[in-house]
């Protein structure tokens, strides 16, 4: 395969500064005729080819300006089309026929519930027409769509609306115009048959803009929420980055086959439907609050993405990076600052640190690949956010918004680099952040280590850092990072106690900027023996590898005057405490210890100065994914899933009287608001359930059928679902036919049912699985179904996956290599579930190698699959 590098990165020698296509759907082909204006750049000899990209195409004709092209002048292949002496400025016009209808990649143009639609990130606009398919290319789009009224009465593009009208034969066609230029992987067009629902933005300029949201027929009232979302995402983009809203109108459509989550295409979101359409009956209190994050994500990608957008590939996490960043940053604006960070920073540890520490790491900006749809990572996205993050704490808020703000206005219209990105802060804040910039180019995550002292008599506290980067697949030699250490020192009383003067790094008020591979920092006047609070809200991606005592841990859960902190200290308690038994023959539990962690936990419920959302994330103790990533390698699921077990019911059994008035004494309001208070409040009489269910008492178990029953709502009547799921399949299974029988619809029900029954780790889950792909409602053919059955499978239920006899892997492996035939991008992401193979015991390694040798020796592997396959067996 062939490997694209960084370093051959040459800009094009043709340009497209304008674009203009007449689309003309039929049910049979869709045929596309194109005008290029292409215009050779300057310094660029004459009689160089222009070699345009296109893949899946039938090519009908093809002229430039009246003259029509014969063989001699052009070359066609499987990737393109190459016109051989093409002339300076021209323009070049195609005719090309596809088939959406056979189109099951869903890259290009393709049909979903019979309406056509569009996804061309990363390189599908190629399977649409011949065309300069790369970012740094960008063109003013006009497009006239042509259809039957009846078969498509809503015709869609990007930019705004210029034009409709009648024609013969029941046809009709719109013309749509974007002003902004772009590049080919924002484009869109959408043609069915779909419903709305419609409001309007007035912007800060007084500007007035019409905002859509369709869905297919009968789904537009679950569209509310999304739209609430995408208002208040317009509103605080506004105030928080000053951006405006730049078009007259903006559509969303949701289509229910979707590979991604959704499509930031100019002034025409498509979208997953799983992440628009809500309703309190239908969808939980997490399923809001995701709808809330993508439709603010792709909403923000209107300035970090479209009008500065990437010059490559490579640089993805330009624009992913810091939208995942900025919808951070909304989440908690509108939401708990505190939970939201915590609840990230979970998501972070249990992708992006897996990712990191496998066969698959790689910088947030890699430098190689083989195919880009491989590299939409949580590295990308997530670390990439992380890095962004850190540059607003190492800069300060103020200059970290200016650096932004002047990005924003100098690259304007511009396709940029991480350097450009960077260089916009080192002019604001005149640091230099030459070393800064290696969060983007090293992969790997800095283990970190202290030690600490304090005499007594010179008031002098001192702090040993020291950090390592570990090696990853193709990067054996490290450099130090600049890691920016947000901290507290932790008096008795849990007051943040002072200094008078500090040595051996630069230290301001509560940051520790290290960037070399030890420190040593001397607080001078220090009043009392602290206890250190280091990485305050997760200041930087690192693994601290000092384990701290007990009595540190508890003191930092009681006191600690940064929540993030509060919460960690507890669970790292627990996993300090659980670990020596988590070898196989390791010690017995040590039941006293966790007695005094319960106790610092019951402490934390009891607290009046703590929401219920942070005691419900309190509460939700370290989950398997937690315990294997302490334990590292020569994994055996079975074995830390039963000391979990041990360690939930040990702490259950201390705070049972206390959990069961939390749940049966929060009282929430009759209507149900998806908001932060509410859904908090849930969460807590969720968890409290959830950990009474360990106690595996068939009094609890009822309080469980009586929650399922009586609930008012999706999240509740999901919750007390998964409990039963996880800790009484028998007693799981008539809910489980109750809800499918009254669940029916909407098909994002239909998918929490499928996820439910693959997370239950039983003897029958295999032949479970192969049960529910055998309903009606079933189909390999749609992205949802496969995340919602497979992704349960893999990601929540390690222990069937992960079987010794290798029944798990076997059935992955074959899901994935029938997938491959017809969707790559699915087949290439769910390969990803095999990343923590060389992680476990032998047996198990030995059965996940054969599963990936299979699927790497198949005939007629994709490109995607392959490259994923091959790193990870390597
Ligand atoms: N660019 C999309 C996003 O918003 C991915 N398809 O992340
Ligand atoms: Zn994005």
């Amino acid at each position: 395969q062939k490997i694209i590098y960084l370093q051959d990165y040459k800009p094009s020698d043709y340009l497209i500064p304008k674009t203009e296509m007449w689309v003309d759907f039929t049910p049979e082909r869709t045929r596309i005729t194109t005008d290029l204006h292409i215009e050779r750049q300057v310094g660029v000899e004459d009689g160089t080819p222009l070699e345009l990209d296109g893949e899946h195409l039938e090519l009908v004709s093809i002229a430039i300006g009246d003259e029509v092209l014969g063989a001699g002048q052009y070359e066609l292949s499987e990737s393109g089309l190459k016109l051989l002496d093409p002339p300076q400025s021209f323009v070049l016009s195609t005719v090309v026929d596809v088939e959406p209808e056979k189109n099951k990649s869903l890259e290009g143009l393709y049909r979903s519930s019979g309406n056509w639609c569009t996804q061309c990130e990363a390189e599908g606009f190629r399977r649409i027409t011949y065309f300069l398919d790369r970012p740094d290319v960008m063109s003013v789009f006009t497009v006239k769509m042509v259809a039957d009224k009846d078969l498509a009465p809503v015709l869609l593009s990007n930019g705004n609306p210029v034009d409709s009208g009648e024609m013969s034969n029941n046809r009709h066609f719109a013309e749509w115009h974007d002003p902004h230029p772009k590049p080919s992987y924002l484009f869109a067009m959408v043609a069915g048959k779909l419903d709305k629902i419609s409001e309007n933005f007035t912007t800060k300029s007084g500007k007035k803009v019409d905002l859509n949201i369709y869905a297919e027929p009968g789904k537009a009232e679950l569209c509310r929420y999304a739209m609430d979302a995408l208002i208040r995402s317009m509103k605080w983009d506004e105030e928080r980055f000053g951006c405006e809203y730049d078009l007259d109108v903006f559509n969303i459509v949701a289509v229910s086959d979707f590979n991604a989550g959704a499509m930031e295409n100019k002034g025409l979101n498509i979208f997953n439907d799983k992440y628009v359409l809500a309703d309190p009956a239908t969808a939980t209190d997490q399923d809001y609050a995701l709808i809330e994050r993508i439709i603010a994500h792709e909403y923000f990608h209107n300035y970090t993405g479209n009008r500065v957008t990437c010059r490559d590939w490579f640089q993805l996490c330009l624009k992913e990076g810091l939208t995942v960043f900025r919808d951070q940053e909304f989440s908690s604006d509108e939401r708990f600052r505190d939970v939201e960070r915590i609840d990230d920073v979970k998501g972070l540890r249990q992708s992006q640190f897996v990712e990191d520490s496998g066969p698959l790491a790689h910088p947030p900006r890699p430098n190689q690949y083989e195919q880009i749809d491989n590299f939409y990572t949580t590295t990308v996205y997530e670390k990439g956010a992380e890095v962004v993050r850190m540059l607003m704490t190492l800069l300060g808020k103020e200059t970290f918004h200016e650096g932004v703000d002047l990005y924003l206005e100098r690259h304007d219209g511009e396709a940029a680099t991480i350097e450009q990105f960077i260089k916009c802060f080192e002019d604001v804040s005149k640091r230099d952040l030459s070393q800064f910039q290696k969060w983007y180019t090293q992969a790997g995550r800095p283990q970190v280590s202290y030690t600490t002292a304090y005499d007594a008599e010179s008031k002098q506290f001192t702090l040993e850092l020291k950090q390592t980067v570990p090696a990853t697949p193709g990067e054996s030699e490290k450099s130090p990072m600049v890691l920016p250490i947000k901290f507290g020192l932790v008096s008795n009383n849990g007051d943040d106690l002072g200094w008078d003067s500090v040595e051996g790094a630069e230290v301001r008020d509560d940051l520790i900027i290290m960037d070399k591979e030890d420190v040593t920092v001397q607080f001078h006047g220090v009043s009392s023996a602290p206890v250190v609070s280091l990485f305050r809200e997760f200041s930087a991606p690192v693994t601290i590898q000092t384990k701290a005592s007990l009595e540190e841990d508890l003191h930092r859960a009681r006191l600690d005057g940064d929540p993030f902190n509060r919460w960690e200290s507890l669970q790292s308690a627990i996993l300090n405490i659980v670990s020596p038994s988590m070898a196989v023959d390791g010690p017995a539990l040590d039941l006293d210890l966790l007695d005094q962690v319960a106790s610092a936990l019951s402490q934390t419920l009891d607290s009046q100065d703590m929401s219920p959302s942070f005691k419900a994330l309190s509460l939700r103790l370290p989950n398997y994914q937690d315990y294997a990533q302490r334990v590292g390698e020569n994994i055996n699921p079975d074995h830390i899933k039963s000391i979990k077990r041990d360690v939930d019911r040990a702490i259950a059994e201390r705070l049972r009287g206390q959990l069961v008035s939390l749940y049966s004494a929060l009282h929430l309001p009759d209507e149900y608001e998806p908001n932060a208070e509410q859904s908090g409040m849930r969460s807590l009489r969720n968890q409290s359930l959830s950990l009474l269910a360990a106690l595996n008492d068939k009094q609890i178990f009822e309080m469980v059928e009586t929650h399922y029953n009586e609930a008012q709502n999706m999240t509740d009547r999901q919750a007390a679902l998964a409990i039963m799921c996880a800790y009484a399949p028998d007693r799981a299974e008539p809910l489980l036919a109750h809800f499918k029988e009254n669940f029916a619809e909407p098909m994002t029900v239909f998918d929490k049912w499928l996820s439910l029954n693959a997370s239950i780790d039983d003897d029958r889950t295999i032949d479970r699985i192969h049960s529910l792909m055998a309903d009606d409602r079933f189909s390999l053919e749609t992205p949802n179904r496969v995340y919602a059955l497979f992704g349960s499978f893999t990601q929540g239920n390690p222990t069937q996956f992960a079987r010794e006899d290798g029944a798990g892997f076997d059935l992955i492996a074959d899901i994935i290599m029938h997938i491959d035939k017809f969707n790559p991008q699915v087949a290439g992401r769910f390969a990803v579930a095999f990343r923590i193979w060389k992680n476990f015991e032998s047996k198990r390694q030995n059965a996940a190698r054969t599963a990936l040798e299979r699927i790497r020796d198949m005939e007629n592997i994709s490109p995607n699959l392959s490259e994923m396959v091959n790193k990870t067996l390597e």
